[in-house]
């Protein structure tokens, strides 16, 4: 009697600790793979390389856009737009964005390693109305952490396959041959 209770007791033990641990695993991968601090760094063709924080980011411009999601619904996101990080990042922007300059790509990464391209004049106010932002807000809320802290949004898209969640780098290259 006593000998059967304690195997009964070893058993459910091992069913709790496994499962925490199975647990644990799946958060560790997940903060492994996520940008929870935040940190974005602006790199390539810039004259000035950043590591932006979230307290440098929370210093910038904001504006707010409206977009559909994937559920067809439109929400109201808020953020920073890229053109400002490229400029404050030295990138050809504005008057300097001609000739050569015009080859110029935005390549964003994401913590699982999707990426995304935009071309320079996309990102710029002298060729588009469209702005373009890194949000960080959802209809006033932090994005949640699967999506944030910093994501893509492009008003106006019909796919949102360029809404990169969970950036962490924005590398401005040259495809001129
Ligand atoms: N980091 C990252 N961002 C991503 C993706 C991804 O796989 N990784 N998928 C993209 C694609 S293809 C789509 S359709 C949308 C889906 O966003 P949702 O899950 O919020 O609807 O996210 C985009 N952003
Ligand atoms: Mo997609």
């Amino acid at each position: 009697m006593r000998k059967k209770y304690s195997y009964q007791m070893f058993v459910l033990l091992f069913a709790v600790l496994s499962h925490s641990f199975v647990r644990g695993q799946a958060g560790e991968k997940q903060a492994l793979t996520g940008n929870p601090q935040g940190t974005i760094k602006v790199e390539g063709e810039v004259t000035h390389p950043l590591q932006l924080s979230v307290a440098d980011l929370a210093k910038m411009r904001r504006v707010a856009v409206k977009a559909a999601d994937r559920d067809g619904k439109e929400h109201q996101f808020s953020g920073i737009p890229l053109a400002d990080i490229l400029q404050l990042a030295g990138v050809t922007m504005g008057g300097q964005l001609r000739g050569e300059n015009m080859a110029k790509y935005l390549l964003v990464k994401s913590a699982d390693g999707y990426e995304v391209v935009f071309s320079l004049p996309e990102l710029d106010s002298a060729f588009t109305d469209r702005v373009i932002i890194l949000a960080d807000q959802a209809d006033g809320s932090p994005l949640p952490a699967n999506k944030g802290p910093f994501r893509i949004v492009v008003p106006g898209e019909k796919k949102p396959a360029r809404w990169i969640w969970q950036v962490t780098a924005l590398v401005v290259r040259f495809a001129k041959e």
